[in-house]
């Protein structure tokens, strides 16, 4: 059996900061595991560094649900963003290992291929609608299937999601977070005139998405909801905050657009009865922050119970490594919905070399063995790691709010 002998964090900073964990064996095959939290990776990099990695030298690579259950209920502090990141990162690392030395890709370990490939959508977003729209059909040139829109607000400096970059958008900047102000009815007058001027120039054979970004009460997102009705949105994301999981309800009762939610979730607890009571249709935890491939299986069992389909999360802030293996678990489970697909930059892909591609809208991991990607670390020691913050939102009278 393969033994563990040693393991390290790399933090590198190719255009933005990641975190990934390094797994070595007795048989010569290391792993790799996406180990970045946006805005606090050096909480993750000790986490592993100080706490994670002591403990796994000398165990057996092969026993991944074992080492989960270690790490899980061994911490005794169960659960929270920075220890089912780094958990993530193992279970990631391991599961490259395990179909390295079988010499099969990750999703053949996991039942093999359900669909020829994962749809994906990506980000178009402008200073006004009429860019935003130009923008998106940029994507659909590019063989997109669906595209989320994210526009400026007339009458709000700024809002989320929309960056002066054509196909990047980067919020983690400053060396303390950045302020930026939010009106809820400036918002919530402006987003049907978006949809409805989107459908207007690109028809309906395109899956048009958006992120509220957490930012509504559960009746304004229920408002939303059934002015956007119109527009047929393939999901309205991040609607309301999420911790009170009951909220789903109200919005449900007025509305039929579908709703997705969870990025920032980081167990299946924080979904259990948003998925049981059928309150969501996406379910958007990812590898990186939700336990890894282990656990996120878990989870899209539960939500194909209740027809619940996966919308996961992949924004920039998500290395390559934590693409290729959501690629291989999307591949894999009957209930996948869509990948979120934010592209990294020239630096980033050439510091993770991978294997999966982009074609006519779907994404595939590609068949080599393990995760198919890899860190050049040479490359990644030029980059130095440099503390970005996640920017803070405030409401025009100054009330601290939901970024
Ligand atoms: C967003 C993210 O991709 C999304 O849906 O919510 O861009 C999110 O803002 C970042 O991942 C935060 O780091
Ligand atoms: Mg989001």
């Amino acid at each position: 059996m393969p033994r563990i002998t040693a393991a390290r964090v790399i933090v590198t900073r190719p255009g933005r900061n990641f975190v990934t964990l390094k797994i070595e064996t007795d048989e010569g095959v290391y792993g790799l595991g996406d180990a970045t939290l946006n805005g606090r990776e050096l909480a993750v990099a000790s986490y592993l560094t100080d706490h994670v990695i002591p403990c796994l030298i000398g165990r057996d690579a092969h026993s991944i649900e074992d080492i989960w259950q270690y790490l899980y209920k061994g911490a005794y502090w169960r659960r929270g963003p920075v220890t089912m990141t780094a958990i993530a990162a193992v279970d990631m690392a391991l599961w490259d290992i395990k179909g390295k030395l079988a010499g099969m890709p990750v999703y053949q370990l996991l039942g093999g291929a359900a669909r020829e490939g994962c749809m994906v959508y990506g980000h178009a977003n402008g200073s006004d609608i009429a860019e935003t729209i130009e923008r998106a059909q940029e994507y659909l040139e590019q063989g997109y299937r669906a595209v989320r829109l994210q526009s400026g607000v007339p009458g709000m400096a700024t809002t989320y999601g929309v960056s002066g970059e054509r196909f990047y958008y980067e919020p983690a900047k400053g060396s303390l977070p950045e302020e930026s102000q939010w009106s809820t009815a400036k918002y919530m007058r402006f987003v049907p005139e978006l949809f409805q001027k989107a459908r207007d120039a690109l028809g309906w054979d395109i899956h048009l998405l958006h992120d509220v970004h957490h930012r509504l009460t559960p009746i304004e997102a229920g408002r939303l909801g059934r002015d956007l009705e119109p527009y047929r949105l393939f999901w309205l994301e991040d609607a309301t905050p999420a911790e009170n999981q009951a909220a789903f309800r109200l919005i449900r009762q007025h509305t039929t657009t579908p709703l997705a939610v969870g990025e920032i979730f980081n167990s299946i607890w924080d979904a259990k009865q948003l998925i049981e009571e059928q309150l969501i249709d996406y379910i958007r935890a990812t590898v990186v922050h939700a336990g890894g491939i282990t656990h996120l299986r878990r989870v899209a069992a539960l939500a194909d119970l209740y027809q619940v389909r996966t919308g996961c999360h992949g924004a920039t802030d998500l290395s390559p490594v934590c693409m290729a293996a959501a690629l291989h678990f999307g591949l894999s489970i009957p209930n996948f919905g869509i990948q979120e697909y934010m592209r990294h930059s020239e630096e980033t892909d050439a510091v993770f070399p991978h294997a999966y591609s982009f074609e006519r809208g779907l994404m595939h991991p590609g068949d080599k063995p393990g995760l198919g990607v890899d860190i050049d670390e040479v490359l990644a020691a030029k980059y130095e790691y440099k503390r970005a913050y996640l920017p803070v939102n405030r409401l025009e009278d100054g009330t601290m709010f939901n970024w």
